[in-house]
């Protein structure tokens, strides 16, 4: 864990280069740092590599110090120029001319060739990445990296600490270039002898600027391709991550929230006050790439792509990527909801028009932003017989225009785009529509992606986490254990269960099967699953599961079926957050000018402009915390009769349901300390009172029990009040 830890700390130090607002280049400057709480404290001071740090940041602060003496360096059109503007007198002025001319452009020769190493060797280093050499001679260093890796074949023979120690042994190297380089800007910067040298010299050195600033560009780039390269180097050393099942939650934390139709910047918001100190895991945004705009603005003119550009009703890409750094720095990971299974359907008038101002005409299967023609999608069908899996992929699902996965233009644009996300830094994909798909086209399209990137605190070498939308209750001809080799499956039927169970339609005893061993043979294996009590197709008659699945409307049959999904032991939970709506169709809450309304928060916490908020309410977001604390303890003692389903988790929580419509009192096993508890569901400790229900376990671990109709309560160890 370690070493994993340090790779992770290393690689984002070199490629902080991939952070938006560091790009060295003729384009000019920008902030450059290397704070990370992450990063600072992965290293513990008598860690041998502890060097690589102190290190990584050295040559950060070298670079900084590059940056700040050159700021306007290259977007002048003569850098000398530049540089006379820049000098200013200083007492090291009082050398001769002759002298510092000869001092400068010896300089100015050693900078440049170092330059010019230094990227040549970076280059190198990309091309082959590192074995396993010792380095004797500082200058040899590079290309014995290269050498070194000639002969390995087999990445998993590939020993980290080598690696590791290498990297020790070139950093210094760099270090040492990088600050002949700071240390030249700076000497440049504080003269202004430059205004006196010859016309002959100033030519030598403009070229030899120029060759410099060429180099930085390069040196970046090529440190750019180091890092994306180095997760082909150690696959599998830290965590398998092959069946796309890791969602990347810090630790301690648990959870996905789909943020249904939120803007990007009240995300990012949302993430720093309350998904990051709730210890929420992760937070799923609706469609961000371009889609048509409906005239009504429905929310489902998300799932009819124009195009991949990221612009959308939640805001343009910088606006993404921001939010999704800010989301980061609370602890918190992003994943896309990706549509890729089709385009925009046909519409009353031609062209069509997206999100970002693109036009397209879906009839003739025109996407000119993509671009997409008709050589690029399925026949003309529309899906009519879900006993016929071609059909189901290979025709129209309401008349969208079904695009082709198995040309391999159609798999480029898609993995383009996906690549695209995971630099941005998102954790992986909700992926729209996968019935619709061949398991195998969306293999290939997988297999593709790029790891997701160590800048952003991900483990080295993992993919990214995918889970797929297939909704298989049973009776089609596409099961959806055909998709859990690929990545994890959402689970539909548990919507269905859970929301029938709690509606009061099922016995309580039949919750034994949404627990990991009581679902052997009934539902997806646990590793593989995505569960939810509804989703954004569901809670509004779409999709699947009609009557039985409930919502927020429903509010204590809802909490009890959130509750029960955040304390199982079975599979990856989401919650749902909508926003009010009384027809199918009805988009989220918009201004007068179609734009959609931020949430308003009232003084309870709760949301207001219509938004419904689930993930805020207190006894969701308690259960995210009991779902963190109880981790990995094993569910047992299940007791249940027709109305009451109780468990624990281990000797650390404890969890009873009543989804009658009668009170009903009963003495359970909590298996719990002895003590007072206060119900999480009911209320909160709170400067050591309870806010709620105090429940009594007595020495033995049991607890009589008063459940009114159609509630839940739940007692864990930090609720202990005495
Ligand atoms: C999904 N998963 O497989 C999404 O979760 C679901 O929300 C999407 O349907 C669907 N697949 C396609 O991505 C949603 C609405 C549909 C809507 C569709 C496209 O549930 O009702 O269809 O998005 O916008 C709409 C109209 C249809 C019409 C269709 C084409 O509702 O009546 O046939 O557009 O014009
Ligand atoms: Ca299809």
């Amino acid at each position: 864990m370690k070493q994993l830890l340090i790779i992770v700390c290393c690689t984002l130090v070199v490629t902080n280069a991939q952070f938006p607002g560091f790009n060295i280049g003729p384009s000019g400057f920008g902030g450059f740092s290397f704070s990370s709480p992450l990063f600072n404290s992965s290293f513990t001071p008598s860690n041998p590599l502890d060097r690589i740090s102190k290190l990584t940041s050295t040559i950060g602060n070298a670079v900084n110090n590059v940056q700040r003496n050159l700021p306007r360096l290259p977007q002048l059109p003569n850098p000398i120029s530049a540089f006379s503007r820049f000098a200013r007198p200083s007492s090291s002025s009082v050398n001769s001319n002759s002298n510092f001319n000869s001092n400068q452009n010896s300089n100015v020769n050693r900078v440049s060739s170092g330059v010019d190493a230094a990227r040549n060797a970076f280059n190198e280093i990309m091309n082959r990445l590192p074995g396993v050499p010792n380095f004797g001679n500082p200058s040899d260093l590079f290309n014995s990296f290269r050498d070194s890796m000639n002969n390995i074949t087999d990445q998993r023979a590939v020993n980290p600490d080598q690696i590791l120690n290498q990297m020790n042994q070139f950093l210094p190297e760099v270090a040492r270039v990088m600050n002949n380089i700071a240390n030249y800007t700076k000497s440049a910067a504080n003269t202004d002898a430059w205004r006196n040298i010859s016309s002959a010299i100033r030519q030598q050195m403009q070229d030899r600027i120029q060759s410099m600033v060429r180099g930085f560009s390069n040196i970046t780039s090529a440190i750019r391709n180091v890092a994306n390269s180095l997760p082909n180097l150690v696959a599998n050393q830290a965590l398998n991550t092959t069946l796309r099942n890791q969602p990347f939650f810090f630790p301690n934390r648990s959870g996905i929230v789909h943020l249904f139709e939120w803007k990007f910047d009240d995300i990012a918001e949302e993430c720093e006050k309350v998904l990051g100190p709730n210890r929420y895991g992760g937070v799923q945004v609706s469609p961000i790439n371009e889609y048509l705009v409906s005239s009504s603005r429905a929310w489902w003119e998300r799932y009819q792509p124009v195009s991949y550009e990221i612009k959308s009703r939640s805001g343009t890409e910088r606006q993404f990527s921001d939010m999704v750094q800010r989301c980061l720095k609370a602890g918190v990971r992003v994943y896309v909801d990706v549509v890729v299974n089709h385009m925009a359907a046909p519409g009353s008038s031609t062209p069509l028009y997206g999100t970002a101002g693109s036009t397209c005409d879906p009839l003739a299967r025109e996407f000119p932003a993509v671009p997409f023609n008709a050589s690029h999608f399925h026949a003309d069908c529309l899906i009519d017989d879900y006993n016929n899996a071609t059909n189901v992929r290979d025709c129209e699902l309401g008349s969208l225009a079904d695009l082709d996965q198995s040309n391999s233009f159609v798999r480029e644009k898609i993995v383009g785009y996906l690549n695209h996300l995971i630099d941005l830094g998102v954790a992986g994909f909700r992926m729209d529509a996968c019935k619709h798909m061949d398991p195998e086209d969306l293999k290939i399209i997988y297999d593709s992606l790029k790891p997701v990137s160590p800048l952003y605190f991900y483990p080295p070498f993992a993919r990214p986490f995918i889970y797929q939308e297939v909704i298989d209750l049973g009776s089609e001809a596409v099961s959806a254990k055909e998709y859990t080799d690929l990545g994890v499956v959402m689970e539909f039927q548990w919507c269905l269960v859970v929301g029938d169970i709690f509606g009061g339609n099922l016995s309580a005893a039949a919750l034994e099967m949404l627990t990991k061993n009581g679902s052997t043979g009934v539902l997806l294996p646990s590793s593989q699953a995505l569960v939810f009590v509804d989703n954004h197709d569901n809670q509004r008659g779409h999709g699947a599961g009609g009557a039985s699945i409930l919502n927020y409307k429903q509010k204590p049959q809802y909490i009890q079926a959130v509750a029960f999904t955040l304390a199982t032991d079975y599979g990856i939970a989401r919650v749902m957050s909508s926003y009010d709506f009384s027809n199918s169709d009805q988009g989220p809450p918009e201004d007068s000018l179609q734009i959609i309304k931020s949430p308003g928060f009232a003084a309870d916490g709760s949301c207001t402009n219509g938004w419904v908020c689930e993930h805020r309410w207190p006894e969701i977001r308690r259960m995210i915390l009991f779902k963190n604390y109880v981790d990995g303890t094993p569910l047992d003692h299940i007791q249940s009769t027709n109305e009451t389903f109780a468990f624990c988790r281990g000797e650390k929580g404890f969890i009873v349901f009543n989804n009658s419509e009668d009170t009903i009192t009963q003495v359970y096993h909590t298996c719990l300390p002895q003590g007072q508890y206060c119900d999480i569901i009911s209320g909160e400790l709170s400067k050591g009172a309870c806010t709620g229900t105090v429940i009594n376990v007595d020495a033995n671990g049991d607890a009589q029990i008063t459940l009114a109709k159609n509630s839940v309560v739940a007692l864990y160890i930090p609720s202990k009040v005495v």
